[in-house]
């Protein structure tokens, strides 16, 4: 289906730059983003020239042909090189150049390493192990589409971290929580007789960017996924992304042995359950000899976990673990928060998991959310990555944009992603190499839309995921730019407008959503849209004045010794620079400080004004935005470019929204004039709070 789509593409590229040639207008064709960023359009100018005049000839290396890798490595060289142009041979056969694949059948860690070199009329691309090979051909292939020559490139890399995953958070009945790009893509219904095509296309994006492992259902898990119902389903979809490199793993209900196992207890230590997790165990494995292994949210959030029996993380984790084995993970998450617990929600995981650290077995890996809260816009990083030198960790980060408008609202990840993974903690390192034994795993934005991702600027968060899991030292740029380059065109005009406007829309969404360090304003339940004025939900951390803090005298979460002391989690040198409001990051001010209305910020501004200057930057930028994307017809086909046209003008109309109604929240609590010049609230604070959004997806 795929291979038709690309030949359509190619007529309809063909017939594209036909047309451009008298009417000059180079993007006609109309797409709806299904292809990704594996569009492979041709290339035009003297790079597909010279492609065109290569028209490379693809080998595998004698006897080394025959391995999975290898022989989808073959596939795609032969037919995007061909979409990009090089089908088209110019060349007679004595001045083709060759590809040639030598694919190892190593099982180690080196399995996915690979370099692409240089020969004298072509190049090589080698491999330890079969994904290896893969990788490879898809980096040269990227590299192709930047426009560098075929000749000249040449790589040696390895995957910084072992485990690159999504995690689903999709239900049975095609249901994703937190999702906003439609229905789940796992068709469970009519697995495991029908294979949708979709998942062999799912797995080849994943493959092109290093992604090696899946998570399929939610970390709100049902049994069912462990049932003997469910194993030939599984076993389906595994078969059909192992040779893409990608094991598959499944969200584990801590009570399934009393839930579907027909025990009375799911205590960690008790030998009936420890026997019923290990005969599970062994029945997948019957099935699925690669199978990765479990993904557990306990003792979080009304989840199921060793704590119902008085006993520990690391007992749940380590029984877990034990009926494993050295056949797979257990992926413990560090997500916890209590509301019985009186201290500062975002104190409460490192409270519970630092005291564990050396107790858990080799192959538990604990994860852990970017910030110590839950995926906000911006937080500080977690304090746990830190610490626990003896526990493997990993980075969990959300490509969903719960927090952040969800589909709708354009917010490029990779700049969030890159503060995360470079922050120093301050523990001989950043919180890449903190999970350098472990891995990063992305909740996954992926739903049944055409497009995957609900637009199509949200397919570069799928994309950056997977980039800087790979790599997490790449840069944002290079990743947006080869993004842009590959989704929409490589036009240096083209580029310099929406690159940058990339790199910029998280800013803006930081700016009119929760400037300077604050928090969990938005909308009860379904997360979307302002509500700082929410204080009446039964659990205190569930409110968003829980978070602000804000009264008649000042606003923000006073975490210095005055206050949480959350401070203190951090190593001294990092919490240093946290710690005098006066002269710290103003990005997480309010985070660290309660402040008064009048404290004088580093722009001279009194705190106040300055806020509200942040939200009217804001909703400058998304206008930019809007304005700048408008100014790109030319570049893009009409369909994808109308698309991003409407939702751009719903991020103009809800960053006014968001501005409009914190400030006047803000305003009924400290009772204070607007800076001289600023624009009033449209409306009147009843009129934001009996505002509500019933069809608000993804609850
Ligand atoms: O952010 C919260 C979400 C929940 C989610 C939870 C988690 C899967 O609102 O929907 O549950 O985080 O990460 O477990």
């Amino acid at each position: 289906m795929m291979r038709e789509r690309c030949l359509v593409n190619r007529i309809a590229a063909t017939c594209c730059l036909l047309v451009s040639a008298f009417w000059l207008t180079p993007a006609a064709s109309a797409e709806d983003g299904y292809d990704l960023w594996l569009r492979h359009a041709p290339l035009t100018g003297e790079s597909g020239q010279a492609l065109r005049d290569l028209a490379p000839v693809i080998t595998s290396v004698s006897g080394q042909s025959n391995g999975p890798g290898a022989k989808l490595a073959y596939a795609e060289l032969q037919r995007s090189l061909a979409s990009l142009g090089a089908g088209e041979a110019n060349a007679g056969e004595a001045t083709r150049a060759s590809i040639v694949l030598q694919c190892g059948h190593s099982n180690g860690a080196d399995r996915e390493a690979f370099r692409i070199v240089p020969e004298q009329r072509g190049l090589r691309i080698v491999s330890p192990g079969q994904a290896g090979c893969l990788y490879g051909a898809f980096a040269l292939l990227r590299e192709i589409s930047q426009g560098k020559p075929l000749m000249s490139v040449a790589l040696d890399e390895h995957p910084a971290m072992p485990l690159r995953m999504l995690n689903h958070w999709d239900d049975p009945d095609g249901h994703v929580e937190r999702g906003y790009a439609g229905r789940s893509i796992f068709d469970w219904w009519h697995l495991p007789e029908l294979l949708d095509q979709r998942m062999i296309d799912y797995a080849r994006a994943n493959a092109s960017i290093g992604i090696n492992a899946v998570v399929v259902n939610n970390v709100n898990a049902s049994p069912l996924f462990l049932t003997d119902r469910y194993l030939p389903k599984l076993k389906r979809l595994a078969d059909a992304w192992r040779p893409y490199g990608i094991r598959l793993f499944v969200s584990a209900r801590f009570s399934a042995p009393r839930d579907i196992g027909g025990l009375d207890t799911a205590d960690p230590l008790d030998p009936h359950v420890r026997n019923w997790w290990k005969a599970r165990a062994d029945s997948i494995y019957a099935e699925i000899p690669d199978f990765g292994g479990f993904l557990v949210k306990a003792n979080s959030e009304g989840q199921p976990g060793p704590q119902d029996y008085g006993r520990t993380h690391a007992d749940g984790a380590n029984m877990l673990a034990a009926a494993l084995g050295g056949r797979g993970t257990v992926i413990w998450r560090a997500f916890v928060y209590s509301a019985e617990d009186e201290t500062d929600r975002a104190k409460q995981a490192y409270a519970e998991f630092e005291p564990l650290d050396g107790k858990f077995a080799p192959n538990v890996i604990l994860q852990i959310k970017n910030g110590p809260l839950d995926f906000q816009p911006r937080e500080p990083f977690h304090p746990l990555f830190g610490a626990m030198p003896g526990t493997r960790k990993m980075l969990e980060v959300q490509a969903t944009k719960e927090y952040l408008g969800f589909a709708s609202h354009l917010a490029i990840l990779g700049p969030m992603w890159t503060e995360a993974l470079q922050a120093d903690t301050g523990a001989g390192g950043n919180v890449a190499d903190s999970v350098a034994s472990g891995g990063m795993a992305g909740v996954a934005n992926i739903g049944s839309d055409r497009n995957w991702t609900g637009s199509i600027f949200d397919q570069a968060n799928w994309y950056a995921f997977g980039r800087l899991a790979w790599d997490p030292a790449l840069g944002s740029e290079e990743i947006a730019r080869e993004w842009a380059v590959q989704t929409f065109s490589v036009d240096p005009q083209f580029l310099s407008i929406v690159v940058p406007m990339m790199l910029e829309s998280r800013q803006a969404v930081v700016d009119y959503m929760t400037p300077m360090g604050l928090a969990h304003l938005m909308g009860t339940d379904h997360h979307y849209g302002p509500a700082p004025w929410v204080c009446d939900l039964e659990r205190p951390e569930w409110n968003p004045c829980y978070y602000h803090r804000a009264d008649k005298s000042g606003i923000g979460f006073d975490r210095t010794a005055t206050g949480s002391n959350a401070l203190s989690q951090y190593a001294p040198a990092i919490a240093k620079a946290w710690i005098d409001p006066h002269a710290m990051d103003e990005d997480y001010l309010l985070w660290f400080h309660h402040v008064a209305w009048d404290f004088e910020t580093q722009s001279g501004r009194t705190l106040w004004h300055e806020l509200v200057s942040r939200y009217d930057r804001g909703v400058a930028a998304a206008e930019k935005l809007r304005e700048e994307w408008n100014s790109l017809e030319q570049f893009v086909d009409p369909e994808r470019f109308a698309a991003e046209r409407a939702l751009l003008a719903i991020q103009v109309k809800e960053a006014i929204w968001w501005r409009d109604a914190s400030i006047a929240y803000w305003q009924s609590i400290n009772g204070l004039d607007l800076p001289a010049g600023a624009r009033p609230p449209a409306h009147d604070l009843a009129y934001y709070k009996a505002l509500s959004f019933p069809e608000a997806p993804g609850q």
